[in-house]
């Protein structure tokens, strides 16, 4: 990947330039060569499977070589940080995605769930720099999870699978990592 740092932005399409104008750096969604680890919740496994299969789909249209690519089952959303955390510490992946679907229940399980995985998410990324991208859905009904991991509706596995190659490649700019 390369830095023009007169450029503007270049035509959609163009993978190979940063576009880099003055003071801003606005990365294309190019996946080449990077290596991106997914950690995935086997907790409502329907669901985190189709996100995980939308995460798949996505990093290879961004051109993420399967091979480059990491899968990692962990048993519940609770548990995504810490895998997330080993992988970011590994020095063997760009990014992480973790996918995750915590579904309201009749008890307050789900508020501690749901705000563990989210800020330990959170706090992995800020923590070992490396970007850490949020496919975990916090919703109350299986209905809405499902509408949130379908081809018609979006897929959010797939849209953190390209916040992912896209914060991976904005990192390479901004840290020379
Ligand atoms: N894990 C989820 O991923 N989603 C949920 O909705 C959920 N609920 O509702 O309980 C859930 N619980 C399991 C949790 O993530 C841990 O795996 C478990 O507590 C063992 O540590």
């Amino acid at each position: 990947m390369s830095v023009d740092p007169g450029a503007t932005r270049a035509a959609d399409g163009d993978k190979a330039v940063v576009r880099a104008a003055a003071n801003t750096v606005d990365v294309p969604p190019d996946g080449t060569g990077l290596r991106i680890a997914l950690v995935v919740a086997r907790f409502n496994e329907l669901i985190t499977r189709a996100l995980l299969r939308g995460a798949e789909a996505a990093l290879l249209r961004a051109g993420v070589a399967a091979a480059d690519t990491t899968t990692v089952w962990v048993p519940g959303a609770w548990e995504l940080p810490v895998a997330a955390l080993w992988l970011a510490e590994s020095g063997r992946c760009d990014a992480v995605v973790c996918i995750g679907a915590v579904i309201r229940g009749e008890t307050d399980h789900y508020t501690h769930i749901a705000a563990a995985a989210t800020n330990g998410a959170a706090q992995v990324a800020l923590t070992t720099r490396v970007p850490v991208a949020n496919a975990i859905l916090t919703v109350d009904t299986a209905e809405q999870a499902l509408a949130r991991c379908g081809i018609k509706h979006g897929n959010k596995g797939g849209e953190a699978a390209m916040a992912a190659v896209e914060m991976a490649g904005v990192r390479r700019v901004m840290e020379g990592s």
